[in-house]
Parts: structure tokens; sequence; C-alpha cells
């Protein structure tokens, strides 16, 4: 019986394991090619996986809710549709073995390039995750052999290993506290998390659990707010031309190119040029050093439907024009709201603009999308009473203006830096062609 191993994926290049957080098929279902088989969650993204073959289901191996290393079979589909109990038992453990040949060269080069040889034809397997444990922690072949297992046949599992770290590091920690005797050097200062103070809950009150995104946008935004020190500059900008002008060709732009366009594309190209002017805004810290960033990669805070927010990217932002800016955009914030980003969609971005404006917002101090070291935030676009100077001297009209907020890391960016940038981004607007061709 011809079968195939539906694996997991590898969702993004540091993603090393994902959490099945639904199974769209069960064992013994008859499926297509595309058909969804089941949907995964990482710290980054979550995806639906369809399937790449036609057959039916013969072996779930993790069942909802399990936390599984990139590489591992999830699933093995049979491709003739036969389901032989016995040829079945036969090829998971042939597939067990071709997984063990397969992994063996990688252990014996990413556990422990000096162990001898006959180490290295050690039979147990070890999960790509659980290597990526052991070389990150310094943990020899030798101790990775000596490990209890407590998975199935007495495989390493990733608890296993983080258990053998703790009690390898608190009985490592332990004959140095009593070899010492001057008083310990204080350690470097870590960055610590206050205690939230405690939350009284009445007979009335609802407790709602956060969701995984949820708490993942939590910890970034304290992460954030604790790395780097956030200063808000605000800047009016008159946008009456750009606003008379997307007025006046929004059907004909919408007819020619498919796409409808909004304030956002223009308010992308505009960011965009200002970051190509001011390199040390698209930049990112690390350590004592500023990496500037080559490509000007601007992301979208997009708010979805179940409330979370994600921030897709546009890619070389600078480099699109402003029919290719409405189409990626549209296509990116669609694709968040269906939960159909790819994990590359979502990387790579070197600055972010939020949009609050839709809200009827019109000032805000966003919250630096890390290793980002600015994020703009685009208040509504209101009609205003303004002084306008004219040769024939001063007079009221009414204009079309917006705020536009801009929150910088001050580790590297001063008031005015970051004040002239975001003043070019309001110039850009404010001198956007009212004549411009579609
Ligand atoms: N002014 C005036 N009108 C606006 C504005 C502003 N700023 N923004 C949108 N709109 C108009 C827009 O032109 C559309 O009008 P019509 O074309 O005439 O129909 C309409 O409002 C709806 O626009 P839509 O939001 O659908 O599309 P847009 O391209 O402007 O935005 C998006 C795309 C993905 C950014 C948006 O759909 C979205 O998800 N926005 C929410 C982003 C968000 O939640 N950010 C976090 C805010 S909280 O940052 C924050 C500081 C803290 C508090």
């Amino acid at each position: 019986m011809a079968s195939f191993n539906i694996v997991m994926p590898k969702l993004g290049e540091s993603i090393q394991e994902g959490t099945i957080t639904k199974w769209f098929v069960k064992e013994g279902d008859t499926i297509e090619e595309d058909d969804m088989l089941f949907e995964v969650a990482t710290d980054k993204v979550d995806s639906e996986i369809p399937s790449p073959v036609d057959g039916v289901i013969t072996k779930i191996n993790y069942p909802e809710d399990s936390l599984v290393a990139v590489g591992e079979v999830l699933a093995v589909v049979s491709l003739d549709g036969e389901v032989d109990e016995t040829e079945q038992e036969e090829t998971d453990s042939k597939d067990e073995k071709e997984a063990k040949t397969d992994e063996a060269p990688e252990k014996a080069e990413t556990i422990d390039a000096s162990v001898d040889d006959s180490r290295k034809l050690s039979n147990r397997f070890y999960s790509p995750l659980v290597k990526t444990i052991a070389k990150e922690e310094n943990v020899s072949f030798d101790e990775l052999e000596s490990i209890e297992g407590s998975g199935v046949g007495g495989r390493v599992q990733k608890k296993d290993i983080l258990a053998y770290l703790e009690s390898r590091d608190s009985s490592a920690a332990q004959p140095e506290a009593k070899k010492e005797s001057k008083p310990a050097a204080p350690a470097a200062p870590a960055v610590e998390r206050k205690a939230a103070p405690l939350v009284s809950v009445g007979a009335n009150d609802t407790v709602v659990e956060m969701d995984r995104i949820r708490k993942l946008i939590a910890d970034h935004m304290v992460m954030s707010k604790q790395v780097s020190p956030h200063v808000t500059s605000v800047v009016e900008a008159d946008v009456t031309d750009l606003v008379i002008w997307r007025n006046k060709n929004k059907t004909a732009f919408q007819e020619r190119y498919g796409d409808k366009i909004t304030f956002m594309p223009i308010f992308t190209e505009a960011v965009a040029a200002a970051l190509a002017e001011f390199p040390m805004v698209n930049s990112s810290v690390d350590g004592d050093k500023i990496v500037m960033k080559k490509d000007i990669n601007v992301g979208i805070a997009v708010a979805k439907p179940d409330g979370n927010l994600i921030v897709p990217v546009i890619k070389n932002a600078e480099q699109r024009n402003l029919v290719g800016l409405t189409k990626e955009l549209n296509r990116l914030a669609n694709a968040a709201r269906n939960n159909k980003l790819d994990p590359a969609e979502i990387q790579g971005g070197t600055f972010t603009i939020t949009n609050f404006g839709s809200f009827g917002n019109i000032i805000g101090t966003p919250i630096i999308n890390q290793p980002q070291v600015a994020i703009l935030a685009t208040g509504i676009i209101e009609k205003k009473p303004a002084v306008l100077e004219t040769p024939s001297g001063d007079v009221i009209a009414i204009r079309h203006k917006m705020y536009l907020s801009l929150s910088y890391d001050h580790r590297i960016i001063d008031g005015a830096l970051g004040g002239a940038f975001l003043r070019r981004i309001a110039d850009h607007l404010e001198q956007f062609d009212i004549n411009r061709a579609i």
C-alpha cells in the first residue's frame, strides 16, 4: 500500500514547533488534494494546512492541542485508499526507521560534532526541537543519551530535556555557591516584569479566557514598552488636495484596476518616501549597534473580525506605485481578516502604520512593533475651518485636515529627527498632486 506522511510544516525561518489547534479530518476520511487537514498555531501565525495529496487518512498521530516539532509525522494518508492494519503497522515502522536514518547525520552534526562515531550510531530518535534545544544549551551527546524520555518508546520530549536542563543548572549552581566566599557580583540588570495587582472577581462579573493570539499581543506590548523608551510627536496635515483627488478618481480607479483605493495606500506611499529620506528611522537596535535596514517594508495594522490585531507587511514599499500599493494592501488586509496570511507576510517589517482614523479617532500614542524603532498612527480626516494666507489677505476656508502621531524609540531617535521625519510625511501628503493621473 502506498502511503504519504503529512508532517508538521516549517511555517517560518525561526519556527521550530507548532500546536495543532484543530483537525478538520479524522481517521478513515477520504480526502482530496487541497482539502483542509488541520489548523496549526505558532507563536508567529495561525495557518490552515491543506492536503498535498488525494487518499484516505489511515492514522492521526497527534490529538488537538499537541505541541509538535517541525518535521514530525502528524498523519498518514493511504494513496490508493486501502487501509490494511498489518501493512499500516509495517509502513509506520518503516517510516519511523526511515525518519531515524534521515535524522542520524543531522543529529551527529547538530548536537555535538566532537562525539565519537560509535556514539553517533545511537538508535534513539531525537526530534528537531529536542536537538535544537540541546544545541542551544550545549547539551553533549552523552548527556542527551542519558536523559530518560517520557514519550512513546522512551522518546525524549521537549519537557524531558527542559526538566533535565533545570536540574543540571540548579546542581551546577550549588557547588559554585559553596566555593564562592566573597559576595557575588550583582547580576546584569534584567528586564523585570512587575507583578500585576490582584483582581477581585464579583458574583456578577464575567471572566473571559484570553485566546492565544491575545496573549501574544499582550506579551509583545509589554515587551515593547520595557525594551524601548517611547515618545510621541504629533503634526497636523492639510490633506485637502488628496481628498479631492481621491473623491474624483475613486470610481474610475476601481473600474480600471479592480481595486478600491482608500487613503491608506497614499499614507503608505508618503511614509515609504520619507523613510528613504530618513534611513535612521528605518532601523533596529541590536545591543549597542544600530542596524539600518536596506529594504523599506511597511507593516499595516489590520483589525481582525475576532477583535485581534495582526500586522502584514508591504515589502519594498518604496518601489511600488500607488496601484501596486493599493493592490498589495487590499490583498494583505483581506488575507489577514480571513486568517489566510503566510508567515512570511507578517515578517520583515521595518516600520508600521496604524490607521485608527477609521474608528473616528484623531490622535494616539501607538506602541512600537519591535524590533522596529517607530510607528505612525493616522487619525481621521475631518473638515475644519482654517486660516489661509492669500495674496489678497487671510481668509477662513473649509479644509480637510488630519493628525499624524509618531511614536519613536528615544534610544536612537531624538525629537529633532522624529519631528523632522514626521513633518516630512505630512509635507508629502500636503503636496499630493491634485492632477495626478491614475
Ligand atoms: N480618515 C478618513 N477616512 C478614513 C480613514 C481616515 N483616517 N481611514 C479610513 N477611512 C475611510 C476609507 O477611505 C473608507 O472610506 P470609503 O472608501 O469612502 O468607503 C472607509 O473609511 C473604510 O476604510 P477601511 O478601513 O475599510 O480601509 P482602509 O484602507 O482605510 O484601511 C485597514 C485598511 C486594514 C488599515 C483597516 O481596515 C483596519 O483594519 N484598520 C484598523 C487598524 C487598527 O485597528 N489599528 C490599531 C488601532 S489602535 O493604534 C492604536 C494607538 C493605538 C490605540
